[in-house]
């Protein structure tokens, strides 16, 4: 006699209606929407999403919500790669994928600027999301993947950041600032673990949400398979007052490429996180990139992710 198993249910719960949003909605000629960073502004779900433009490159655009799943694009891109002063020689290739942090009354804006010269993060800020000012750049060449934590820590702001390196698997790192500007004290905090679904490379997703654990922080981890790497979100969970300590690392990921706009698309096998919302009532909505080609949505109760970092955990190193 055939058993049935009892399906357990997912620990995000994506959306009935993804893709939320793809290039259709987007009024200006882009072949993709993902990996966007989120923020809540004046009770609007705001997305910054990334978009290759029809030469490869990308820009950011801006879309608005009410309810956190149906979106309205703005007219124009909100940024596209500069023309002038420092960051024009930097961002030349295109500006990628940006986290969102409200911290001091301001929304700050990290993001990938591509060049010849490699990938560095630059630094924007908004207060509005009319407007947008570049502050400055934030690391050197090659870096990816900073998230800026909401609080500061005895008066110094706090990053997670993801330099590449030649000699080992690509690792979360933190640092630490004075100015938001110039930020060393950097050490590595996580790692990919071998044979594992993050073993080939990690790096930080969405910015780290606080939690009366701890700061809970959603990442996501690459495996290299025959047929190509797959990108998956997991979840680990960062000690409130001193963010560089590791309290737990889910073994298990909370999400895996499965739908169809997932499995294929600009890049297959591919869900990246750049942003999620907590809420009021305990959920977090947390937004990811489907196969670098559409945007989802899905929804997990935060205590669920926060067990699955203590009483599933593997070692962060
Ligand atoms: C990473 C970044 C992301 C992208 C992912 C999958 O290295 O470039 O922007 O979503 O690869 O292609």
């Amino acid at each position: 006699m055939v058993q049935s198993k009892v399906p357990s249910e997912p620990v995000v719960r994506r959306y009935d209606h993804n893709p939320i949003f793809t290039k259709d909605d987007v009024p200006y000629p882009v072949a993709t929407v993902h990996n966007a960073g989120m923020a809540k502004h004046d009770g609007r779900y705001m997305m910054l999403f990334r978009s290759h433009r029809l030469n490869g490159r990308s820009v950011l655009g801006l879309a608005e919500s009410k309810d956190g799943f149906s979106f309205r694009a703005r007219p124009e891109p909100f940024m596209v790669p500069a023309t002038e002063g420092i960051f024009a020689e930097y961002e030349e290739y295109g500006v990628e994928d940006p986290r969102i942090c409200f911290l001091g009354g301001e929304y700050l804006i990290s993001y990938s600027a591509y060049s010849r010269h490699g990938v560095r993060i630059g630094l924007a800020k908004t207060h509005d999301f009319e407007s947008v000012e570049r502050v400055a750049l934030i690391t050197q060449a090659d870096y990816r993947n900073v998230v800026i934590f909401p609080e500061k820590f005895n008066g110094m702001y706090a990053r997670l950041d993801r330099p590449n390196t030649g000699i080992a698997p690509w690792s979360i790192w933190i640092s630490y600032s004075p100015d938001l500007i110039h930020w060393g004290d950097s050490r590595v905090v996580m790692r990919p673990l071998p044979y594992h679904w993050d073993e080939m490379k990690i790096g930080p997703g969405a910015t780290p949400i606080r939690t009366e654990a701890g700061w809970l922080h959603i990442y996501h981890g690459v495996f290299k398979t025959m047929d190509g790497s797959v990108y998956r979100l997991g979840v680990a969970l960062h000690d409130l007052r001193d963010p560089s300590k590791v309290l737990g690392v889910s073994d298990e990921w909370i999400l895996a490429p499965e739908t169809p706009w997932e499995l294929s698309g600009y890049v297959h096998n591919v869900v990246f996180c750049c942003g999620a919302i907590a809420e009021e009532d305990g959920t977090v909505k947390i937004y990811w990139g489907g196969a670098d080609t559409v945007m989802n949505v899905g929804v997990a109760k935060i205590s669920d992710l926060v067990d699955l970092c203590l009483k599933k955990s593997r070692p962060p190193m």
